[in-house]
């Protein structure tokens, strides 16, 4: 069985990453709902983002979203950070969002965009210089819709271009992080669909560049678990994009449409080494609550990730490898579901009450007073929200 210190030892270490845009308005392209005491500016995300940290105690960092958190002062911004006990986390850029980008970025066939683009990745690099964040990351909303549109592998190169020039750009601590997805603004091609291409491209840049897995970026069905256990091997795996999803590319709570495949997904990572800090894994979360309350709809995926996490750990690494060796696929499957099936709620609330913290911190955010306090004092200016 496995260690129960080294368990609570590796639970009370984890860290999960929150992003700015998850506090923010958000929607559907039908309607983005508002709701009161959302955060006006990057400030009052942080703001917000302590008092997930405060009440969870492991999300100390916050991921940020080039230009929705643009500010003229971002190691201001970092030292407000700081004075609440955070720190700024991973650097998404954006080229997705201006009339230029209608056929692409990086990929696009006019150079004077693709230099545009550029230009924004490298200013990126610049604020992470300024905030002292480790990571970079890219997703590129680039592709076509229709066959002919343009030329597949020419992309490609105009891809690679741009990503060579940005990490030969990157400081020795920083990482990019290159993220793929299947689909979606684009339907026909999209110029980095899945984990292979990403892998490709940062196969031959170096160290430095890395694979995101965003886990709702699949077609359905996918084994994303496979995906994770493949990159930990290449050491290729820079982290994830945690949310969960029905049907596209949702960005529901983690762990709420299909809790069994995080649970897959954290074993694959706990296995493979993935959750020693040394690894380099950031587990960040990409999410928009739309419908929900937000701040506790963000606590509420950090100990859905932690739920996860914990039943990971509590797998018999030595029972399992015994029945795969024995060919006892019957035991093995069985090693893996009890502790799947095991209610690791109280060890949670024990590894909280350990270090000072409330067992169920939803109830403790909500017996803070402090969505009722942002509801009264944030009123006038404008909402942070998808685009903003
Ligand atoms: C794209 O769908 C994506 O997953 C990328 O990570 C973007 O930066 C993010 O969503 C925006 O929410
Ligand atoms: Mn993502």
């Amino acid at each position: 069985m496995p260690d129960i210190t080294a368990v609570k030892t590796a639970l009370a270490d984890q860290r999960v990453e929150t992003p700015s845009w998850g506090y923010g308005n958000s929607g559907t392209r039908f309607k983005v709902f508002a709701q009161p005491g959302v955060p006006r500016t990057p400030r009052e995300k942080l703001d917000d983002a302590a008092k997930v940290h405060e009440f969870t105690g492991i999300t100390p960092r916050v991921a940020l979203h080039i230009p929705w958190d643009k500010v003229d002062d971002y190691a201001a911004l970092a030292a407000h950070a700081k004075d609440r006990g955070l720190e700024l986390g991973a650097i998404n850029a954006n080229v997705f969002q201006e009339d230029d980008y209608k056929l692409g970025s990086v990929c696009h066939p006019d150079a004077a965009v693709r230099r545009k683009a550029l230009a924004h990745l490298m200013e990126c690099v610049d604020i992470m210089d300024a905030t002292g964040s480790r990571d970079l990351k890219l997703w590129f909303a680039d592709g076509t819709n229709y066959p002919g549109q343009d030329d597949v592998a020419a992309r490609q190169d105009r891809l690679a271009e741009a990503l060579q020039a940005v990490y030969e750009r990157l400081g020795d601590d920083q990482r990019m992080l290159l993220e793929y997805k299947l689909f979606e603004p684009a339907f026909y091609t999209t110029d980095v669909p899945d984990w292979g291409t990403a892998y490709a491209h940062c196969l031959k840049l170096g160290a430095k560049a890395q694979v995101v897995v965003d886990t709702g970026h699949h077609a359905p069905g996918t084994n994303i678990e496979f995906i994770v256990a493949v990159l930990l091997r290449e050491g290729k795996l820079g982290g994830f994009d945690f949310n969960s999803r029905f049907y596209a590319d949702d960005d529901l709570m983690v762990g709420a449409a299909d809790p069994f495949q995080l649970f897959r997904i954290m074993h694959e990572v706990v296995k493979n080494g993935g959750l020693d800090p040394a690894a380099g894994v950031a587990f960040m979360l990409d999410q928009c609550h739309n419908v929900e309350a937000k701040i506790p709809a963000i606590i509420r995926s950090v100990m859905n990730v932690q739920e996860a996490t914990a039943k990971a750990l509590l797998v018999d690494g030595e029972a399992l490898a015994a029945a795969q060796a024995a060919g006892d696929v019957l035991t093995a499957n069985a090693v893996l579901m009890d502790a799947y099936n095991t209610d690791v709620r109280p060890l949670l609330a024990e590894i909280r009450e350990e270090k000072g913290l409330h067992p169920d911190p939803v109830a403790a955010y909500r017996a803070s007073g402090w969505q009722e306090r942002i509801v009264a004092e944030r009123v006038g200016g404008e909402q942070a929200g998808w685009g903003a």
